[in-house]
């Protein structure tokens, strides 16, 4: 049975592609008085109203390609994604080098519609496709002891300009707490829109975290590690003051250097405007417990 959660909606409730495809021309147009009515009301507590596939595939952050935002449309094309191999290791009973449709086979692949919040204060809302990461974790048989899930993105130096570059250590880490990972919220995403995930946006397959700033969602991720140990992760070793291991959106706990209060949301065109954020990105009823009794300041 899928997961429903309170802010979900059913396939119902979502608006073709094509809509959000046209939704500028829409908005230009008088024919688009209703697709103004909902942009222009968008908040983030609202119905979830997913961005176009433009905007999700065309403003990125992917440092393997460039630092820049559409570094990723731009240079990701050359990035070998077939055939695919996740290494699975570390505490679990069938450890190996699993060919990904091995990985995905047999296991149910459901849409979910997610508010998307970066750290840098910007958010989307993106309809993926994808598997609980709780299934593959049950597939392939967490032992007892295990505490964390350590992931790993592919380097491929000789398709990616950032990797030559250097512009921060590679290979990119990142890791939860194996409740975190369990919980039914946390997907591997394969698509969006029902359509292969782009490399831009961390094909074949990425972490997707909904409640926590955008760079927990880990891309392209060749390694999956369970362990007792609390693991490395990329942007807390960059710098450990403005990034925690924990990294859930938190409105009242600001970045050192700016305001986590608001956010802009993609897309919103002549509607654009802050919004502000919720806490736990407003998946608050869901995982709250996870953190019960947690200082969530000093666990940033
Ligand atoms: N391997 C890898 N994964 C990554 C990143 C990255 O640079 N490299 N950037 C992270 C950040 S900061 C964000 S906001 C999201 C962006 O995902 P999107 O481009 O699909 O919106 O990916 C995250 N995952
Ligand atoms: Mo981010």
């Amino acid at each position: 049975m899928a997961y429903r959660w309170k802010n979900d909606l059913t396939p119902a409730d979502v608006t073709p592609k094509s809509l959000f495809l046209n939704r500028r021309q829409l908005i230009a147009g008088t024919a688009g008085l209703g697709a103004i009515a909902v942009a222009g009301g968008a908040r983030a507590q609202d119905a979830l109203v997913p961005n176009s596939f433009e905007d999700i595939t065309t403003y990125n952050n992917f440092y393997e390609f460039g630092t820049g935002k559409t570094d990723p449309v731009q240079n990701a094309s050359a990035m070998v994604v077939d055939p695919w191999t996740v290494t699975i290791d570390g505490m679990v009973d069938n450890p190996g080098e699993y060919a990904l449709a091995d990985l995905l086979d047999g296991l149910e692949t459901e849409e979910r519609i997610y508010r998307f919040r970066c750290v840098e204060a910007w958010s989307m809302v993106v309809p993926w496709n994808g598997v609980e990461l709780a299934d593959i974790l049950d597939k392939v048989g967490v032992q007892d002891g295990a505490q964390y899930v350590a992931f790993e993105t592919v380097v491929q130096p000789e398709n990616m300009p950032g990797v030559r570059r250097n512009v921060i250590d590679f290979p990119y880490v990142e890791g939860l707490r194996l409740e975190e990972a369990r919980h039914p919220l946390t997907m591997m995403a394969t698509g969006i829109y029902g359509e292969p995930m782009p490399k831009q946006n961390g094909a074949p397959m990425r972490l997707v975290v909904p409640w926590k700033y955008g760079f927990k969602s880990i891309k392209s991720i060749v390694r999956i590690t369970l362990t007792d140990t609390q693991p490395p992760t990329t942007w807390n070793n960059i710098n450990a003051r403005e990034y925690g291991f924990y990294s859930n959106v938190n409105p009242t706990v600001d970045h050192p250097r700016w305001s986590q209060a608001t956010e802009r949301l993609i897309g919103g065109g002549l509607f654009s405007s802050r919004q502000d954020t919720l806490m736990f990105n407003g998946y608050e009823e869901e995982v709250a417990s996870l953190y019960e009794g947690m200082d969530l300041t000093a666990n940033y």
